[in-house]
């Protein structure tokens, strides 16, 4: 007998799913060239100001805005900036957060395990990449009486749906890094944001600079981060 394509559950509508399925031996094949595509994605910090079209930023936060969210209130709102006087601004901004940071709020072990990065104050490429997305989490929303309520696990979805946007980024064969100058707060000032969003994550967007270097790093091994109850 044909399952119906929908039916109700409380009084809301459910619709038939189907994912797509793969035999065992094609399921180890895709996921393995998934992560060894994946493991290519490196954290950038060199850019070349080479123009990225609107249309993809929009197709990037598009993806983003799949991922799963507490309840399914998508508490996010996703800033992009291309205008050269606000990434200004946000430079600006920025350094003078990061210069407190490296001169008087960080630890010298935080700053010595920072060494094989090569981070400091200077941040040329939130001027230099063509986009900056601005991840920000929406921690109530406003009722139309002007009341407010929490979302739910709003870091946790903010976070899936900002590592959903680094692999999107990845796909588009762009590079990004995450940059949270911290406090982050001027943010949501110089965009003018509403009270109810905090700016959660910075992501510049945009092509490598040719060459352009990264730390020789490896990733820990399965034996060194997974453990299996079988
Ligand atoms: N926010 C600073 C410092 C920084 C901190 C960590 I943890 C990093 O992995 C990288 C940088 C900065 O952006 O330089």
């Amino acid at each position: 007998m044909k399952s119906p394509n929908s039916i109700h559950i409380n009084g809301y509508k459910h619709i038939s799913y189907q994912s797509d399925t793969f035999s065992e031996k094609e399921m180890v094949l895709k996921s393995k060239s998934f992560h060894e595509w994946l493991d290519k994605r490196r954290s950038v910090r060199d850019f070349s100001d080479t123009p990225v079209p609107k249309e993809v930023i929009e197709n990037l936060i598009r993806s983003a805005s799949t991922a799963p969210s507490g309840a399914h209130k998508q508490p996010w709102t996703f800033c992009a900036i291309s205008n050269p006087a606000l990434k200004t601004k946000i430079r600006k901004e920025a350094e003078v957060e990061e210069k407190e940071n490296y001169e008087n709020r960080m630890s010298e072990r935080w700053k010595k395990d920072l060494e094989p990065l090569d981070t400091n104050m200077n941040k040329p490429f939130l001027e230099i990449a063509p986009w900056l997305i601005i991840a920000f989490k929406k921690v109530y929303e406003f009722e139309e009486d002007g009341g407010k309520h929490n979302n739910y696990y709003v870091n946790e979805s903010i976070g899936i749906a900002c590592g959903m946007l680094i692999s999107a980024i990845h796909n588009a064969g762009l590079v990004t890094l995450t940059h949270t100058p911290s406090p982050m707060n001027f943010l949501a000032k110089i965009l003018d944001r509403p009270s109810n969003e905090r700016a959660f994550l910075l992501l510049p967007v945009g092509y490598p600079k040719f060459p352009a270097y990264v730390p020789d790093l490896d990733r820990k091994g399965l034996d060194q981060m997974a453990v299996f109850y079988e």
